[in-house]
């Protein structure tokens, strides 16, 4: 029977900075995911948006200046964790589609619940801040560091994925890190690959590296691709581009090695921002990277 997989949307823009990411489960939906998995082979089904609490004003009533709306983060995060592991409970693949990248802590959670897992996290970013060393207090900026239980965020329940260790997290592509995160990243067990190193040693090797890190003793992996970490002409819609990223084809090359390493337990895409984007690309780039995940052959 072929591999089942449930789309979960979680359209919320509460730990970043900008309006607008909070659209992009319509955009990746409308730019034909499900016709894009299909083609991998898999079979879809879509349970829909989690709800997401509404905030007339959004930015006027931020709650808390370190972590701001962690409360609405909280509340998101929780429900996708439950919907994460949920799917897998059922033999589904989940696939959850953002929403700005706060929500990979409910898809690490939801993952790791009942399994030791590994993760691979593409990103321009680190995402290793804490509500004490973050510069903006935007909650999409510490995801690995909440999961992790790393700083402020020891001991919270909801955020720490209790089957992660940091021996199995792989960081790819990083190319704007804060230089309290560098310290971080430093004194855990992470292992993170510049895009420096990818210049140096090729995708392939960088990924399959990673892949090798995160499925190490453990049962399976969650896939973390922030569209931020390619490149903005590839990815322009997104919050937070930085220049240098990677291309289109390292980008497919690295999906299809996480395919080839059949322990993808769970994915998500996330930051895509369709108020910046340019005709709905990078949200047609992220179906079309799912698919490459999901083990889409040419041939
Ligand atoms: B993303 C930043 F200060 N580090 O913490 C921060 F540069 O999920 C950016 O990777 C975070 O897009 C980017 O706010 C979060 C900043
Ligand atoms: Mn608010
Ligand atoms: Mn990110
Ligand atoms: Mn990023």
């Amino acid at each position: 029977m072929n591999q089942q997989t449930r789309i979960i949307g979680v359209p919320t823009d509460y730990g970043a900075n900008r309006r607008g990411v909070d659209m992009g489960p319509s955009a990746i939906r409308y730019a034909g995911l499900a016709k894009q998995l299909e083609a991998a082979g898999v079979i879809p089904t879509d349970a829909g948006d989690l709800a997401v609490p509404h905030h007339a004003i959004h930015d006027a009533d931020a709650g808390g200046e370190n972590a701001k709306h962690i409360n609405e983060v909280e509340e998101v995060c929780t429900a996708l964790a439950d919907a994460v592991s949920g799917a897998l409970a059922e033999g589904a693949t989940p696939l959850a589609i953002g929403g700005d990248h706060s929500i990979a802590i409910g898809s690490m959670v939801g993952s790791a619940r009942d399994a030791d897992i590994g993760v691979v996290w593409f990103d321009a970013h680190g995402d290793f801040n804490t509500p004490e060393t973050s510069p903006s207090g935007n909650v999409h900026g510490m995801p690995l560091a909440a999961a992790l239980g790393i700083g402020d965020f020891e001991g919270v329940e909801w955020a720490n994925a209790d089957g992660l260790k940091e021996e199995n997290v792989a960081i790819v592509g990083l190319r704007d890190v804060d230089e309290n995160e560098t310290a971080a990243i430093h004194d855990s067990d992470v292992t993170a690959y510049t895009m420096s190193d990818i210049d140096e040693r090729g995708i392939t090797e960088i990924t399959q590296e990673a892949l090798d890190i995160a499925t190490n003793g453990t049962d399976g992996i969650h896939v973390s691709l922030d569209l931020d970490w390619l490149d903005p002409r590839e990815a322009p819609g997104v919050g937070t581009p930085v220049r240098g990223g990677a291309t289109y084809r390292e980008a497919h090359a690295a999906m299809e090695l996480v395919a080839d390493s059949g322990a993808m337990r769970s994915l998500e895409l996330v930051e895509v921002n369709p108020i910046l984007d340019e005709h709905n690309e990078t949200a047609t780039l992220a179906t079309e990277l799912a698919a490459s995940a999901f083990g889409k052959s040419i041939l």
